[in-house]
């Protein structure tokens, strides 16, 4: 393994729908991007909807964590505390119902982190790299999304670290939902957000039962989905990827990060000191100018193809060079032989004279 090699281990897990979908694209990006799946990088996801986890058709199925709807007396055995209108849920996945969220990673905690398990160590064993770096993605107006994402980070943070020997360097990303969605969505982000703080809150490693509730995520981007009353999933949807991108959280390839005027560590070291506030990067509220912004996106994006163009536009010209080439030298060739011939008339006419076939004697009798 050559030395600057990166081998960073980097292992995206989209929980829920949304979550899902934006690692589903952030793949399908890469693999645009390289033409590959990336070496270095694994994406998950984890949710409790199958039609939901079907559609993200990027990922392995091996890869997707799909989490059945257990039957009462389970839910219940594992969920004392469960009242009993939350056994079951009605609509897909947890029917936007965090609680029964809540129960179902209880109940399937160890298929869920043994799952993200054997693919750090797949991903570690291909690398053979020591670092991690994780990057967890859900909506927090959902069921599912908003209730495991705490829960499942501290899992893997701990696990990791017992494994492999370090802490991973965690991000998260969550998006909040808009103002104009109901109750429902509202309570389920205003929940995690609770517990997110509480997470970041205390200093001190608070270890309950067999789980150490530190702070898992050196940073944590909340994401709104409106700004000035104006709707902006579709920003989102493209602007994430390639925040990462940029970022240097994905690499690639094709993206170069030198020069960039922020990265990955400038943002760590933004945020060193202010772990525990939500406030970590100032109440800024950033407007990027979004269409010149997608515009230099596209072009980006074409340029792999313009470039392919190129090549195949310069092996056409050196083709009509060849062909001019020789053609020319058939018309030097042309040019001798006229010459020589031209040579060859002068040469008689000089040497014997115009009329020096003409039959002397038959003049001469003639005249005669
Ligand atoms: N960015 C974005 N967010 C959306 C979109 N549609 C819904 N959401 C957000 O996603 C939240 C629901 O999260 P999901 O990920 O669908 O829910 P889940 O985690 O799968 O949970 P359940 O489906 O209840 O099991 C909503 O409250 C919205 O805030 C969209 O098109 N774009
Ligand atoms: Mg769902």
């Amino acid at each position: 393994m050559g030395t600057g090699e990166d081998t960073v281990n980097r292992v995206a897990i989209g929980i829920g729908g949304q979550g899902s979908s934006i690692v589903n694209n952030i793949l399908r990006t890469l693999k645009h991007k390289t033409g590959k799946a990336p070496k270095n990088e694994e994406f998950l996801i984890i949710d409790t909807d199958p039609a939901s986890a079907n559609a993200c058709s990027e990922i392995e199925e091996r890869k997707k964590i799909i989490l059945n709807r257990p039957d009462k007396i389970l839910m219940k055995n594992t969920n004392r505390w469960l009242p009993d209108p939350y056994l079951t849920a009605a609509g897909a996945g947890c029917g936007q119902h965090r609680i029964y969220g809540r129960a179902m990673y209880n109940v399937h905690r160890e298929r869920i982190f043994s799952a993200i398990g054997a693919a750090a160590a797949e991903l570690r064993n291909r690398t053979g790299g020591r670092d991690f770096l994780i990057l967890m993605v859900c909506a927090f107006g959902g069921g599912t999304g908003s209730s495991m994402l705490l829960d499942i980070a501290i899992d893997i943070r701990d696990w990791i670290s017992k494994q492999f020997g370090a802490d991973p360097v965690m991000f998260g990303i969550g998006i909040l939902p808009s103002s104009k969605e109901s109750v429902l969505p509202t309570g389920n982000a205003l929940g995690t957000l609770k517990e997110l703080h509480a997470l970041m809150s205390h200093t001190e490693d608070l270890i309950i039962e067999d789980k150490n509730y530190s702070n898992p995520f050196k940073l944590f981007f909340l994401l709104g989905r409106d700004l000035q009353g104006q709707n902006r999933d579709e920003e989102l949807e493209r602007a994430i990827t390639r925040f990462l991108l940029d970022l240097g959280f994905m690499p690639g390839g094709a993206v170069e990060t030198k020069g960039k005027w922020l990265d990955l560590n400038d943002l760590q070291n933004r945020a060193r000191g202010y772990e525990d506030r939500f406030d970590t990067l100032g109440y800024y509220e950033c407007v990027f100018p979004t269409e010149k912004l997608f515009l230099y996106y596209d072009i980006e994006d074409e340029i792999p193809r313009v470039r392919q163009k190129l090549v195949e536009i310069e092996a056409r010209l050196s083709d009509i060079r060849g062909k001019t080439e020789s053609g020319r030298s058939e018309l030097e060739r042309f040019e001798g032989r006229i010459k020589d011939i031209q040579r060859e008339i002068n040469a008689y006419e000089t040497k014997t004279g115009l009329f020096h076939h003409v039959n002397k004697a038959g003049i001469s009798d003639a005249k005669s």
